[in-house]
């Protein structure tokens, strides 16, 4: 029983096409009607394959494939939200592939020992509702429906409201069915498997992450005629914590990440002092000590900024989440697997964020990565070679065949 590969790339292609930008990245930004066109089209090819299609009430969708001894489902999947100009492969290789194991399964009517299940979770990318993997978070019981309902996006829309709009407010109790096992394919998004020329990551874990968002007032004013001594400018402060979150990753050192993605002046006009600047700070470490050390850095900083300049700073916690450890033995089973295909492999851990953090809460959880060339990712660049995603599909498919021998 071998996968069709052709399909899974066809199918890779015709997703790609919903939210197409001008330079052929992908725009499908949660619960919006392009990420609304993606559910649909995906829904449409799990019913082609006769699975059983849930939406929960956040939103999540499970297709699911009945195995002779029902109960906990071997569950796989991730996302295909994409952030405002991404790649193809982020999230929807990892669907894609796992609906292509269950479609597999149910063309040669080969019945698994146990229920296996693919999922789509809502709004991983956390670029329209924060936090992100909110869908996962929720499934997890990180916070609640109705705390998650409640949340408002960046235009001002709530997620219930986008839920019933687009039509995907599900009524299966979230998180009411706890796998028996959850392993997520993805793109590592970064440079090391291919500098070291490896097809697959085992993953090991995935790094903690804190999101903040800073309000810098000050004073708006005549750009000509405002002495510098009498300025106090949002946009001077703002653009020097942004230099300090450099000078934080340095100062914490080998392993933190900081980046400023959202600087946004009021009221944003060439001759005038901006009286106001919104801003996001993410830092990034797996070890949660120096990540927390790193953002008392980061306080501590605002602080100063904000008695320089005479402004006044609001900050916002939009996002902490703890490192992740992954399950070692379905790791161990990951390597296995790939060892005995002979093809090379390396463990490592996750800098980018994905559902299997949340899943990893509640049941046995793993990540297998295949490479993303020259390491870039959330750019219309995002690019891996299709016999790294055969092979990422291939490991996966026989993972989950391991496991529904009961090999973990
Ligand atoms: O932010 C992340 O790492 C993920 O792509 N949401
Ligand atoms: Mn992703
Ligand atoms: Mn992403």
């Amino acid at each position: 029983m071998n996968l069709n590969k052709t399909r899974l790339h066809n199918r890779i292609e015709s997703l790609s096409k919903i939210g197409r930008t001008a330079e052929g990245g992908s725009r499908r930004i949660a619960l919006t009607d392009a990420d609304k066109a993606g559910r649909d089209l995906v829904i449409s090819w799990m019913q082609e394959s006769g699975l059983q299609v849930q939406i929960d009430q956040i939103g999540n969708i499970f297709a699911t494939l009945k195995g002779k001894k029902s109960g906990q489902p071997i569950m796989t999947g991730s996302h295909i939200d994409t952030v405002g100009n991404g790649g193809h492969l982020d999230g929807c290789y990892g669907v894609l592939a796992g609906l292509e194991i269950l479609a597999t399964y149910a063309d040669h009517e080969v019945m698994p020992n146990r229920d296996l299940c693919v999922a789509i979770f809502t709004n991983e990318e956390g670029v329209r509702f924060q936090p992100d993997m909110l869908g996962s978070l929720v499934y997890a019981g990180g916070i609640t429906v109705d705390e998650a309902h409640a949340i408002v996006s960046t235009d001002g829309k709530t997620l219930h409201e986008e839920l019933i709009r687009t039509g995907f407010l599900g009524t299966k109790k979230c998180g009411s069915v706890i796998p028996y096992a959850f392993i997520e394919l993805h793109i590592e998004q970064g440079p090391i498997l291919e500098s070291k020329n490896d097809f697959i990551g085992v993953v090991e874990g995935v790094q903690g992450i804190s999101w903040t968002g800073v309000t810098f007032r000050g004073q708006s004013n005549h750009a000509g005629t405002t002495p510098m001594n009498l300025r106090k400018d949002a946009a001077y402060a703002a653009s020097s914590l942004a230099l300090s979150v450099r000078e934080i990753t340095k100062e914490i050192g080998e392993g933190q990440v900081g980046t400023v993605g959202v600087i946004t002046p009021k009221p944003n006009l060439i001759n005038v002092v901006p009286g106001e600047v919104k801003m996001t700070v993410d830092l990034r470490n797996i070890d949660d000590e120096r990540l927390k050390k790193a953002e008392k850095i980061l306080h501590e900083e605002i602080e100063n900024i904000c008695r320089q300049e005479k402004v006044i700073a609001e900050t916002e916690k939009l996002v902490r989440f703890e490192p992740v450890q992954f399950n070692m033995r379905i790791c161990s089973l990951i390597a296995d697997v790939t060892e005995n295909e002979g093809i090379s492999y390396s463990r490592l851990n996750s800098g980018a964020g994905h559902d299997a953090q949340m899943m990893a809460r509640i049941c046995p959880t793993a990540m297998i990565f295949v490479p993303s060339k020259a390491g870039i990712s959330h750019n219309p660049k995002e690019y891996t070679a299709k016999e790294f995603l055969d092979v990422g599909a291939d490991i996966l498919f026989k993972t989950m065949k391991r496991i529904d021998h009961d090999d973990i």
